[in-house]
């Protein structure tokens, strides 16, 4: 039934060659949404899963950067904001962008849909622009001390994370107005406040107003986005052993970042973020820091203290991971980003633990698995009453299940993908339909 529900969400929200994260909250594509929809498409139309990574790098700049929303021409500007109006960009393609960007989990997408269904020509295609989208980074963002720097927090992917509340005292807030479209959809107790909002929109404008060349008062090295950028470099260098490129350079890579994430980002049992402006740590209690894990090359002793924290200070033996530490002060159970727990987060984390903590990884999975159970496929959950939050038939919750599930099981069960595939019957056919896959 499970997953029923969750491919009814993915076939609800899919638009042709890609899916919307929420149908009303977010009616455009959005960069690290895609990759993570992908992930569980591969489960049951790799089809689609190639689709929706082709579609969002079709939107790629020249220089290589992926634009954090990709703008849905047939949708009302008034509909999100803010839209493409505000952003004022269009990408080589002619399609209207954002100009800034999310965390690169591309590639690792891009191999797991080949995983589910091998298909070199797809990895050869998209290889070349997960290695520019790399290149665009390094060029742009990577600090002497060799970590990439986020410009705002909506690069973070976890926007509105006490993370950023030090950084952010900086930026000077502009008024929105009646701009903000979020508190249509969503109570105001569940989303970000007006003055971050309005901090947000003023640093977007800054960087826009120089042509997304130069950043505003924010650049932060964060952990979850380091450990991204690093994840890639592993994803492309199997990518590369496919298709006859070097993984080499690819590996040497994934183990740099790793050993300057270690140097300059580890502290306490934690990975935190550094502001690149002021050069300090910015310690906090945010679950990014646990997304190392994903890290192969990093030290057997860093891993060990980092499955201590998860397991003291994020309560992760109950199975359902906060994005923020609930001892912290700044931690609130509902509001977006600042505690409660979100797919995504605890999909990434329970990567990492796969390998190394089997048995934790597996009450992580059952966490996921009882939060959408009891709540469906909402944006994020209370960690402790598991209460849904945000909007509902949300993508990524949806698919990332499915991957779960896929994996780990379901009632000690796991299915395998003819399973899979029976078990979702007729919606086996929709990938047939409708379906506008790039050429
Ligand atoms: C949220 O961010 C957007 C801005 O990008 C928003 O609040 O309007 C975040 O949760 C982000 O991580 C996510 O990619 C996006 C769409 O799901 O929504």
């Amino acid at each position: 039934m499970i997953l029923r529900d969750a491919v009814r969400v993915l076939v609800t929200n899919w638009d042709g060659s890609y899916t919307v994260p929420s149908r009303r909250l977010y009616p455009h594509q959005w960069s690290w949404d895609s990759a993570f929809i992908a992930i569980g498409n591969a489960r049951w139309s790799p089809r689609r899963a190639r689709s929706e990574l082709l579609t969002l790098f079709g939107a790629q700049w020249r220089d290589g950067r992926v634009p954090h929303i990709v703008f849905n021409p047939r949708v009302p500007e008034g509909s999100y904001f803010p839209g493409p109006e505000f952003w004022n960009v269009n990408a080589p393609s002619g399609t209207a962008t954002s100009g800034i960007v999310q965390p690169p989990v591309h590639a690792l997408a891009a191999w797991k849909a080949h995983l589910a269904e091998p298909d070199p020509a797809f990895l050869a295609r998209i290889y070349p622009r997960l290695v520019a989208q790399q290149d665009f980074l390094r060029a742009a963002r990577r600090s002497d001390a060799g970590l990439i720097s986020i410009v705002h927090p909506w690069e973070s992917g976890m926007d509105n994370s006490p993370a950023w509340d030090e950084p952010l005292k900086s930026v000077e807030a502009a008024p929105v107005g009646a701009a903000r479209r979020d508190l249509s959809h969503v109570s105001a107790e569940e989303r970000p406040t007006d003055r971050d909002y309005e901090r947000y929109v003023s640093l977007a404008r800054a960087y826009r107003d120089t042509g997304y060349r130069r950043a505003g008062q924010f650049r932060v090295e964060d952990a979850l986005f380091n450990a991204a950028y690093g994840v890639a470099e592993n994803a492309l260098a199997e990518i590369a052993t496919v298709i006859g490129a070097d993984p080499e350079p690819h590996l040497r890579e994934a183990a740099a970042i790793t050993a300057a994430m270690v140097d300059h980002l580890y502290e306490d049992g934690l990975f935190h973020s550094r502001d690149v402006l002021t050069g300090n740590l910015v310690r906090s209690s945010s679950a990014a820091g646990l997304v190392p894990l994903m890290l192969p090359d990093l030290p057997g002793e860093v891993a060990t203290e980092l499955i201590a924290t998860a397991l003291d200070r994020f309560a992760a033996k109950d199975g359902v991971l906060p994005t923020y530490a609930p001892g912290a002060p700044e931690f609130d159970s509902a509001r977006y980003w600042r505690g409660p727990s979100w797919i995504n987060l605890s999909w990434l984390v329970w990567m990492g633990l796969k390998d190394r903590r089997p048995d934790l990884a597996a009450r992580l999975a059952d966490g996921m698995i009882n939060c959408v159970t009891h709540a469906g496929f909402r944006e994020y959950f209370d960690p402790f009453t598991l209460l849904g939050h945000g909007c509902r038939d949300f993508s990524w919750s949806a698919a990332l299940i499915l991957d779960v599930v896929a994996e780990h099981g379901l009632d000690g069960v796991t299915p395998t993908s003819r399973q899979i595939g029976q078990e979702l019957g007729s919606f086996g056919k929709t990938d047939d339909v409708g379906d506008q896959v790039p050429a």
